[in-house]
C-alpha cells in the first residue's frame, strides 16, 4: 500500500488539525499487524496503566526506540514520515510510539488535552508537531473511538492539569471550543490512519463493549525543534525510511522472529 498526501489534504490538516486516511495500510497489512500485536507477549508485558478520572483503566505500551519490529516499521514507513512531513513542512524524526490497549468493558477514557501540553514540559519550545494514530482494531463510538474538537490546534496551548493519572487540559477552554467547534467521533476501519496536530484536543470515552480497540500511535517531532534540554523521549536519529513496497516483508519477518523464539 502506498500513499501520497494530496495539497487539498495538507490545507485541510492546517485548518482541521487533523487528516483521516482510510486504507493506509491495506486488510493484508493491518492483518498482519494484529495477529502479531495480539501474540506479542513482550509487548503485553511491557504494557502499564493509567487511571481515567472515573477510575477506568488505560493500558498502553509506549517505546522511544525503534527495533526490527513491525511497529517500529510503521513508524518508519514512507506513507507516514512523507506525510507527516508534507503536513509539518519539515524533516521529521521519532519521538516515540505506543500501542493503545483498549480492552473490551474495562478500557478507561483518555480525558480532553493536546499532546503538547505533555510534550510542552518535555522542553520543546515548538508545537511542530504531530501523531499518526493507525486503527488495528475497528475504533467505533461503542469501544471508545478518538473524539477531536476539529480546528482547536489553532487555539494554541491550553493550560493542563492532572485527572486521574492523566494530564488534562482546562476545561474552561474545553467547553468553550466545544460551543465553537465542531466535535468530529474518529471512527476508523482497521487500517485508517489519523493524522493529527499535537495541539488538537482529543479525547476517548471508556470502552464498555465486547469489542477491543487497539490502536497504534505514531509521534514525531521536526527536527528544528529537538529539546532543548535532557527529555525521557527518544534522542533525534534520523529515520531509516520503509518503503512502502517493503513494509509487508518486514512485517513477515517479524512474524517469523516471533515464531523463532516461541519455538526454540
Ligand atoms: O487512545 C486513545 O484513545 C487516546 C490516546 C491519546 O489521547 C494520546 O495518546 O494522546
Amino acid at each position: 500500500m502506498s500513499f501520497k498526501v494530496s495539497d487539498t489534504q495538507i490545507a485541510g490538516f492546517q485548518k482541521e488539525g487533523f487528516l483521516m486516511v482510510p486504507g493506509l495500510f491495506s486488510p493484508e497489512e493491518v492483518e498482519l499487524l494484529l495477529k502479531i500485536a495480539r501474540a506479542d507477549q513482550a509487548m503485553a508485558s511491557e504494557s502499564w496503566d493509567r487511571k481515567d478520572a472515573q477510575g477506568g483503566i488505560s493500558r498502553l505500551t509506549l517505546r522511544n526506540s525503534l527495533g526490527k519490529d513491525v511497529y517500529s516499521a510503521c513508524v518508519r514507513s514512507r506513507r507516514i514520515v512523507d506525510t507527516m512531513e508534507k503536513l509539518l513542512g519539515a524533516e521529521v524524526y521519532h519521538l516515540h510510539h505506543k500501542m493503545m490497549l483498549k480492552e473490551p468493558f474495562v478500557g478507561g477514557a483518555w480525558e480532553w488535552h493536546q499532546d503538547y501540553g505533555y510534550w510542552y514540559n518535555d522542553a520543546c519550545l515548538f508545537p511542530d508537531m504531530a501523531s499518526c494514530m493507525i486503527a488495528v482494531d475497528r475504533a467505533s463510538r461503542e469501544n471508545g473511538c478518538l473524539q477531536v474538537i476539529q480546528g482547536s490546534h489553532l487555539m494554541g496551548r491550553v493550560n493542563h492539569g492532572m485527572t486521574g493519572d492523566q494530564t488534562g487540559a482546562d476545561l474552561e477552554r474545553v467547553e468553550e471550543a466545544l460551543r465553537r467547534l465542531p466535535h468530529v467521533y474518529c471512527e476508523m476501519e482497521p487500517g485508517t490512519g489519523l493524522f493529527f496536530h499535537a495541539n488538537l484536543l482529543h479525547r476517548s470515552d471508556q470502552n464498555r463493549s465486547p469489542n477491543p480497540r487497539w490502536s497504534l500511535i505514531c509521534c514525531y517531532n521536526v527536527v528544528h525543534n529537538i529539546p532543548f534540554r535532557d527529555s525521557h523521549h527518544a534522542p533525534f536519529a534520523p529515520i531509516d525510511q520503509i518503503e512502502d513496497s517493503e513494509w509487508i516483508a518486514a512485517a513477515r519477518q517479524d512474524w517469523a522472529n516471533m515464531q523463532g523464539k516461541e519455538s526454540s
